[in-house]
């Protein structure tokens, strides 16, 4: 089932989401619902504070290529163990700040360990879009988005046009 996406401002975008203790069907039906909605978007990654529930949960799917097999991805209590010193710039988008770019600044690759959707414990090494959408998600499960790396005024100016953004889609 597809699920809405919550716009910025929205508390729970601002709020870090504690642990998974267990997984449930619950919770692997949540993931089901958020790598739907992430397709929909359509996007590369998706978050669950996004869909409105505060629990450390990712998907990302970052083949954009026709070509190549889909590769869905379901990343429970995501941590990343560690990054590395060179650095990459990618212009974020954000599906909770419709319509907003900018050049983000992140760790070049970064090793990140998981739980995946049968309980078993992953670990990674992601490069490249993959390493830029996981660091962009996790940021997501601390209450952080793309646009807290932008200067104050910047922020506030895409903040301001989010505000006008729900209020339009409120009277429609
Ligand atoms: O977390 C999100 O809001 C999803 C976001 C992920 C992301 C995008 C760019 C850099 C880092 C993380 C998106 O998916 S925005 C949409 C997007 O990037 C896209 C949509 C269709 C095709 C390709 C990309
Ligand atoms: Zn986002």
């Amino acid at each position: 089932m597809k699920r809405p996406i919550l716009i910025h401002p929205d508390p729970r975008l601002k709020t870090a989401c504690d642990p998974l203790d267990d997984l449930s069907d619950s919770l692997r039906s949540l993931a089901d619902d958020m790598l739907e909605t992430m397709y929909a978007a359509p996007g590369i990654g998706l978050a669950a504070p996004q869909v409105g529930e505060l629990a450390r949960l990712i998907v990302m799917d970052c083949v954009k290529d026709k070509d190549v097999a889909p590769r869905p991805m379901v990343l429970f209590n995501p941590e990343i163990v560690a990054a590395s010193e060179d650095t990459a710039v990618y212009e974020e988008g954000c599906l909770s700040i419709p319509e907003q770019f900018a050049e983000i600044t992140r760790p070049a690759e970064v090793e990140v360990a998981w739980i995946d959707r049968d309980g078993a414990p992953r670990s990674e090494v992601f490069s490249g879009l993959w390493a830029t959408c996981v660091q962009h998600e996790i940021d997501h499960l601390n209450g952080r988005l793309f646009i807290d790396y932008l200067k104050p005024l910047k922020r506030q100016m895409i903040t301001r046009k989010m505000q006008k953004l729900k209020r339009e889609r409120a009277r429609a």
